[in-house]
């Protein structure tokens, strides 16, 4: 058994190419909720889907969010009906966040949630995603221009403003779903997908005795690191690290996980970092980690596999 913990574009790339490499195994995948928002009344959860929809082949593999081949006519009549539309719901799409909302209506958890909507897309019952609580929270982002949700800082400003600090609105109220802490303490290994360590990965930790169920368990726990020579190939974690006075490279994201890994994975490019992550009591794989297509992100994988 394997765990990830991951939310957004790269880790959805990254359990493309590990749900690849490792067909025998249970995948157990806890994703972010933070990024969960409501808009028109409905319940979307943009990380579940995005893991959903490039687990089931459907992903809009250019946007890396979102149903291929999406027609956007029901957002259209929304802006004609005078509302706002930044946030791009396709019509495929909109059918997941109906549906979500449906059965939260009869009173399903966000857990049990996931599970259906995995179901619909085909996903392979050895592939459990799982959000990190079943408990609604959300990423609130504290800028030069004001207090916003994240996706309205990512979305409709374009992480145009200077983040001053990142806080998960309920998050103390957020513990985890059934077997999660278990699964984490059962597997041979966990994998931190390369996401944002601050609002993809950070949202996660913070739940209630997941950050304490990684240090105390016999897994080996593996981090790949999102940065490449200092910056994110998609994302604001370059921008959001450097708002929050943290030092933008893998060694900053290593220092963020050093309590809880045994191994941080960079790529080739920073392989100079590789001594000074060590000094920090960990190992490292150095290695391509640009997942440009699944052969790239199943070779990373392959990699990671390599070091249980
Ligand atoms: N990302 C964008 O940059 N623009 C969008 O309009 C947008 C819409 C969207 C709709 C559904 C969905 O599941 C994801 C969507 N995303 C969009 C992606 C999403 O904002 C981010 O990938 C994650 O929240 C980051 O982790």
């Amino acid at each position: 058994m394997i765990t990830a913990l991951g939310g957004g574009v790269g880790a959805a790339k990254f359990l493309e190419g590990l749900a690849s490499v490792s067909a025998d195994e249970s995948l157990n995948i806890i994703v972010n909720t933070g990024d969960d928002i409501t808009l028109h009344g409905l319940k979307i959860s943009p990380d579940i889907d995005t893991v959903i929809y490039r687990l089931s082949g459907m992903i809009d593999k250019k946007k890396g969010w979102g149903i291929r081949g999406d027609t956007f006519f029901c957002l259209g009549e929304l802006k004609r009906q005078g509302q706002e539309t930044w946030f791009n719901i396709g019509d495929r799409d909109l059918g997941t966040h109906i549906y979500r909302t449906h059965l939260s209506a009869q009173g399903h958890s966000a857990t049990e949630i996931a599970s259906k909507i995995s179901r619909a897309f085909g996903i392979d019952k050895r592939i459990n995603i799982v959000p990190m609580t079943d408990t609604g929270v959300e990423t609130w982002i504290v800028t030069d221009q004001g207090e916003m949700h994240f996706q309205e800082y990512l979305v409709k400003r374009h992480m145009k403003p200077s983040v001053i600090k990142v806080y998960i609105k309920n998050i103390d109220r957020a513990f985890p779903p059934p077997g999660v802490i278990n699964h984490i303490k059962e597997s041979q290994a966990v994998l931190i997908c390369p996401s944002n360590p601050i609002i993809s990965i950070g949202p996660i930790l913070q739940v209630k005795g997941i950050r304490e169920a990684l240090k105390s368990t016999s897994a080996k726990v593996v981090a790949i690191s999102p940065l490449i020579g200092g910056a994110s190939l998609k994302g604001p974690a370059d921008r959001m690290m450097k708002g929050l006075g943290l030092e933008v490279s893998s060694t900053g994201v290593a220092r963020l996980y050093r309590d809880f890994i045994d191994i941080m994975v960079i790529d080739d490019q920073d392989s100079d970092e590789a001594p000074q992550i060590e000094e920090l009591g960990l190992d490292t794989l150095v290695v391509n980690t640009v997942m440009s297509d699944v052969e790239k992100a199943s070779g990373l994988a392959r990699a990671v596999l390599g070091l249980l």
